[in-house]
């Protein structure tokens, strides 16, 4: 790989690692297309498990990757989970228990108009590619989901041309709403969406200070990842409520979490 991103993924490059997933590894792993962004690019996502075109009785986990454009490494991480669960299944006893036994969804490039833009034109673009009614342009795809959408100004803005601008309704962008789709279809225990940067496992709620039902099994859960991660690579992530960054509204997690009720993290 090369060209302005380096080794990082842009969307076609992203397209031809999961086209090449697909083709070399057929026994655990099959491409979905979820449907297409603004400007026409396929949103994919992944499945893998064993035996990936049945839909089995096995539990469901779902990670994403890059709403925010310029947040590139968010691809990277996810694409990378995808390529490491394929290319060690056969010889590695963990890995393959964890798809005998799960089903892993990845989608790891939710707004692909944006992440373009930010690789060919403007560095620190963060929003889809939205052609707003003042013309400026962009969504800023983590403020425009449904739960709590625009309930007050704090963190998410109902100006087009903010950075954070909420969308003109909640699910309004098709990269959100292929995310709701994909989530109503399927069963999932939880949701891991990849921001940039921190070194944080954020979990609900981000729209309020108060801790939501499950905070406490989503604090453990996130203890725990913080655990596991400190193991691997000696880093220090920090487990805490999104809230505890900033106040947002309209952010992925707190719609999986507070609609669907499962435990769902932002990773910086
Ligand atoms: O602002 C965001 O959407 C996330 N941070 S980023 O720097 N990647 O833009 C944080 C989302 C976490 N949710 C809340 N803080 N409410
Ligand atoms: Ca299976
Ligand atoms: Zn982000």
């Amino acid at each position: 790989r090369g060209g302005l991103n380096g080794a990082y993924h842009s969307y076609a490059e992203t397209e031809q690692e999961l086209l090449r997933l697909e083709r070399d590894y057929p026994a655990v792993l099959r491409l979905f297309r979820l449907g297409t962004s603004l400007e026409g690019r396929t949103i994919f996502a992944l499945k893998i498990s064993d035996r990936p075109a049945l839909d089995e009785d096995e539990p469901e986990v779902l990670f994403l990757g890059c709403h925010h454009a310029r947040e590139w490494i968010s691809v990277e991480v996810p694409l990378l989970f995808a390529r490491h669960l394929a290319e060690h299944w056969a010889t590695d006893a963990d890995v393959r228990r964890s798809l005998e036994e799960a089903e892993i969804w990845i989608v790891p490039l939710v707004n692909p108009d944006g992440l373009d833009y930010s690789i060919q034109t403007y560095r620190w673009w963060r929003k889809n590619r939205r052609y707003n009614a003042d013309g400026s342009f962009g969504v800023d795809l983590n403020r425009n989901y449904a739960y709590m959408w625009g309930a007050d100004d704090d963190g998410s803005s109902p100006a087009p041309s903010s950075e954070v601008y909420r969308g003109a309704g909640p699910f309004s962008e098709p990269e959100t709403a292929v995310v709701r789709e994909l989530c109503r279809e399927r069963s999932f225990l939880t949701v891991v969406s990849y921001h940039s940067y921190g070194q944080l496992i954020l979990y609900p709620w981000g729209w309020t200070d108060q801790p939501s039902p499950r905070a406490a099994l989503d604090r453990a859960l996130a203890v725990r990842m913080a655990e596991l991660i400190r193991a691997v690579n000696g880093r220090d992530y920090a487990p805490e409520p999104a809230s505890q960054l900033y106040l947002t509204n309209g952010d992925t997690v707190d719609y999986i979490g507070g609609t669907l009720g499962i435990p769902a993290f932002t990773v910086e």
